[in-house]
């Protein structure tokens, strides 16, 4: 009977159970975990900073760095960008979806401050890994 109950408040529980949520600030992400499952995925986004903030997913390709994707602009073949949303001071963007396959991943903000120094280049990247 106890397990029945279990069951039953995890099947409603489930699809109402929010997607994680990565928090944007100057000049970081929060909320990402180092390693994700396979598969469908969902991100919410909200910025908590005072500047605007994007979130550009992007699959790192094998044999190459996120460094040289990033000094390329994400234009030469090092790295995909799979997923991205942005969101204005305060605000939450749209919730990011995609398909995590095997391989290395980051969120990285191309945003200039400024300087014209884009954000990654001041710590707004965040890495992970998909087994
Ligand atoms: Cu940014």
């Amino acid at each position: 009977m106890l397990s029945l109950i279990a069951a039953t408040t995890l099947a409603v529980a489930s699809p109402a159970a929010a997607p994680p949520t990565i928090v944007a600030t100057e000049y970081a992400f929060d909320g990402v975990e180092t390693e994700q499952a396979r598969g469908t995925a969902s991100f919410g986004f909200r910025n908590a900073g005072k500047e605007t903030h994007e979130a550009l997913l992007v699959k790192i390709n094998p044999g190459h760095t996120l460094k040289a994707a990033l000094d390329a602009n994400l234009e030469g073949k090092a790295a995909k960008v799979v997923a991205f949303t942005y969101a204005a001071p305060g605000k939450r963007g749209k919730t990011l979806k995609t398909k995590l396959t095997a391989g290395r991943y980051a969120f990285v903000c191309m945003i200039p401050d400024r300087k014209k120094r884009p954000h990654h280049s001041l710590g707004q990247v965040a890495r992970f890994r998909v087994k």
